[in-house]
């Protein structure tokens, strides 16, 4: 009986120790639930794919490529070569003979009440005279009663800045014979040389070339002398069309064109603009501000 019990015992045992081992992970399976949760982590997700760079926000630049040269432009006509106020020195105006800049007025002195009888001064640049403008203020002084002789705007071709024709009549502008000049010249004539040229001691005029005789004249004019400031604008168009208008604004004369000339014998020229002067045995003091030219 005892034998059977302790067979009976062992065949329990034995069944026992058979089950354990044949279901260890059952009996820790709690354990390793517990012991998973603790160091569970989710899977790590795959990393998106890295961006492409980006762009530099001063990028380099690339290597420009060289410009071609760039050719000179022409001269715009509608821009002024010089707008003179003879208020400090200018090296691209030439004076001669009389003729000088005074900075402390701010004008330029054409004639004076002694010495040379004639005075110009002109600018380095040439001008065509397929249009060319000049604007400018005057005033004439009359320094021995009645006054002479009178001045000129003048473009001249073949002559260079130094430019100084005759005094008295020739209005610092005629040459002396035999040479000659070609060009153009506005007069601002005051006064009545008779028998050199005889016309009003109050006139404009246009000479061609070298002669102080004029093409056109107009002395529908205030008188010119001692009589403030007086604005003129010149228009030459086509070297054959020349326009002259007057102002005046201390006597309220109006803008006035008071010379219009048309000579379809005249051809365009290049030539260096300027004022000349002259005056004899009475003298006149003319002065030129704010002379614009294009
Ligand atoms: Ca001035
Ligand atoms: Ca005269």
């Amino acid at each position: 009986m005892y034998s059977l019990y302790r067979s009976f015992l062992f065949i329990i045992l034995t069944f026992i120790g058979i089950i354990c081992w044949s279901t260890p992970a059952f009996s820790s399976s709690n354990r390793l639930d517990s012991t998973n949760r603790q160091t569970f982590s989710l899977p790590t997700p795959p990393l998106p794919p890295t961006p492409p760079p980006l762009p530099s926000l001063h990028p380099t630049q690339p290597s420009k490529p060289s410009l071609p040269s760039v050719p000179t432009p022409p001269p715009n006509p509608l821009e002024w070569l010089i707008e003179e106020s003879f208020s400090s020195p200018n090296t691209s105006l030439t004076y001669n003979g009389s003729a000088y800049p005074d900075y402390t007025t701010g004008e330029a002195v054409l004639t004076q009440a002694t010495g040379a009888y004639a005075g110009s001064l002109f600018f380095e640049k040439t001008v065509n005279t397929t249009h060319t403008v000049s604007e400018f203020d005057f005033r004439i002084e009359v320094l021995d009663q009645p006054g002479a002789d009178g001045f000129t705007f003048a473009i001249l071709q073949g002559v260079d800045p130094t430019y100084l024709g005759n005094g008295g009549a020739d209005l610092g502008y005629t040459p002396i014979p035999p040479s000659t000049i070609k060009g153009l010249a506005i007069e601002f004539d005051t006064h009545n040389n008779y028998g050199v040229d005889a016309y009003s001691d109050n006139h404009v005029g246009v000479n061609i070339n070298e002669s102080h005789y004029s093409v056109i004249t107009s002395s529908t004019l205030p008188r010119l002398e001692d009589n403030g400031t007086f604005h003129v604008e010149i228009v030459i168009k086509n070297g054959k069309i020349v326009g002259i208008y007057l102002s005046n604004d201390s006597i309220n004369y109006p803008r006035t064109q008071v010379i219009s000339y048309h000579s379809d014998s005249l051809e365009s020229f290049w030539g260096h603009a300027g004022f000349t002067a002259g005056v004899g045995a009475f003298r006149n003091r003319f002065i030129i501000d704010n002379w614009k030219l294009r």
